[in-house]
């Protein structure tokens, strides 16, 4: 039988990112996706305006019909969430409807390049460093790293400096550690810990980056470890899943990763 996972993020109606990434991306790797809808957004953040429709008054209630028709969930795979209201509700999620053995996967995602998305603040943080104490998983980003522990953000770095980061972020989860986008040697990749010596995962840096792009990279990290594979196979997948969307994305497509393409050709 097919496992199958809850993705819990927002639905960005325009804008490649959280849900309209991953129903598709999670789908097509053979994983039955269940989703739960934070908000709905005219389009993401980054865009100069948008809408924003909060659903979490909504949650309790469709948590109650979970609950009458018994359903259980293999995996959970947490993005942007919206407001901090939201982390106990995650946390009643995984209480309430995991099957035995479920793995948790939280994507802080609530910024990058040294600073916050729109609309998020300090207490946002604190409470998704709280949060991640519950996962199995997680795949902060440097710029979500520094802010969880208050450790200075820098664009240029060596192993040192993500080793220290890595030692900061387990004082806030007994989960794996995987820092994506990080930078060394000239390649990008991620840090993994999770237990023992850090591993490195590095392949090919380009010269563009895109938005959009941590929602893909935690997809096909979900998808690819749901489906067997090691935390440094699935780092492995999603990276290359990544650098293709981004090596197939048009100049003139400024607001995320055209990463369709890429889906049909896998
Ligand atoms: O990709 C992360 C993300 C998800 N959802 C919304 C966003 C962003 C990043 O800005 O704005 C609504």
């Amino acid at each position: 039988m097919n496992k199958r996972i809850l993705t819990m993020q927002d639905l960005s109606c325009v804008g490649q990112c959280s849900l309209t990434v991953a129903l598709p991306v999670l789908s097509a790797y053979g994983v039955e996706t269940c989703v739960l809808p934070t908000a709905v957004l005219s389009n993401h953040t980054m865009f100069k305006s948008w809408s924003y429709l909060d659903i979490t008054p909504e949650i309790p209630n469709i948590f109650g019909y979970w609950r009458e028709n018994g359903f259980k969930f293999d995996a959970f795979l947490l993005g942007y969430l919206g407001k901090k209201e939201l982390m106990n509700l995650a946390e009643k999620c995984f209480s309430d409807f995991s099957a035995p053995g479920a793995v948790r996967i939280i994507d802080p995602a609530f910024g990058d390049n040294g600073k916050l998305y729109g609309g998020f603040d300090g207490n946002y943080v604190l409470a998704m460093r709280d949060l991640v104490r519950l996962a199995d998983v997680i795949v902060p980003n440097i710029t979500e790293v520094c802010y969880m522990t208050g450790l200075d953000y820098m664009e240029k770095y060596d192993k040192s400096y993500i080793e220290t980061a890595m030692g900061e972020m387990k004082k806030y989860t007994k989960g794996a550690i995987i820092i994506t986008g990080v930078e060394l040697e000239g390649k990008i990749g991620e840090a993994i810990y999770d237990g023992g010596e850090i591993r490195y995962v590095l392949s090919e840096l380009l010269p563009k980056r895109l938005h959009g792009t941590g929602d893909i990279f935690a997809s096909v990290f979900a998808a690819t470890y749901l489906n067997g594979g090691s935390l440094d196979e699935s780092c492995r997948a999603a990276g290359e899943f990544v650098a293709d969307c981004i090596r197939n994305t048009s100049d003139e497509h400024f607001y995320g990763a055209e990463f369709e393409k890429v889906l049909k050709s896998r």
